[in-house]
């Protein structure tokens, strides 16, 4: 693989990657929501349509669930998703609006060094948590489970040798995460790859510039009323709903975003 950019290269690349660094709500959001071109998905992604439902009229917003709180059973049970939907994601939307509140106020006087540092941390804590919470429901359905396919599946091959490499690699990278955290499949822009990474509480901030495609809660509040300490058993069970078309409409949108023409079916 040819790694040295030329000068169209840096401007193609690096600066939509550095614009979209971050891969904040509202980016992601008109980005996938969009009809795609050329009738090639038919319709509006589920992400896109739940991201837009994320925010509105200066407020960030809990977007509904796109399916009952036990359409996931027996894999997650109704009393989790409710709980987790309901109260813990909502609580991260409340503390983001008012993370976003206090840097406006804080803006227009004095800035105190403890309070800019603790308004910092609940900025990226709720922010994080309320995009990742976002695109993990709409990753997830009743339909999912199965494989990836087209040019997503080629990508997984690509990048972790075989769906299987990939399947065991993600869901130990999730598995290890100490204490609360994400594992997360992402695109890559500057090396048009795939990677999987863990992340500590809602910290987006690692590896900016990477678009989430497929995030997984581990958490103890996404698993711990029906698999109690069993997170293993929680990961195995979480691949059955994996809703793979999602992730693959992600992925497509993602590519074209950095590269144009050139992600739309080679
Ligand atoms: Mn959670």
């Amino acid at each position: 693989m040819d790694l040295t950019l030329n000068r169209r290269d840096i401007l193609t690349r690096t600066l939509p990657a550095a614009a979209f660094a971050g891969a904040s709500l509202g980016s992601l959001g008109t980005l996938m929501a969009q009809p795609p071109a050329q009738g090639q998905m038919g319709q509006k992604s589920i992400i896109g349509s739940m991201i837009m439902q994320a925010a509105g009229n200066g407020q960030y917003k809990l977007p509904p669930l796109p399916y009952d709180y036990d359409a996931l059973d027996p894999h997650i049970d109704a009393q989790t998703m409710q709980l987790h939907h309901d109260k813990h994601h909502q609580g991260y939307v409340d503390g983001l609006n008012k993370a976003v509140q206090g840097m406006t106020e804080m803006a227009s006087g004095e800035i105190d060094d403890a309070k800019l540092a603790a308004l910092e941390r609940n900025l990226s804590f709720n922010g994080g948590g309320h995009l990742l919470h976002t695109i993990f429901w709409a990753t997830m359905s009743p339909d999912g489970g199965g494989a990836p396919e087209g040019e997503l599946a080629e990508a997984i091959n690509a990048g972790f040798g075989s769906v299987d490499g990939f399947r065991n690699y993600f869901s130990k990278a999730a598995g290890g995460v100490k204490g609360s955290g994400w594992g997360l499949l992402a695109y890559e822009p500057l090396g048009d790859r795939l990677i999987v990474f863990a992340l500590n509480e809602h910290d987006t901030k690692l590896m900016a510039g990477a678009c989430p495609l497929l995030p997984l809660d581990v958490w103890e509040h996404a698993y711990y009323l029906k698999y109690q300490n069993r997170r293993a058993d929680y990961i195995k069970a979480w691949w059955n709903v994996v809703n793979w078309k999602a992730v693959g409409e992600a992925y497509a949108w993602a590519r074209k975003a950095f590269h144009g023409r050139k992600g739309e079916g080679e």
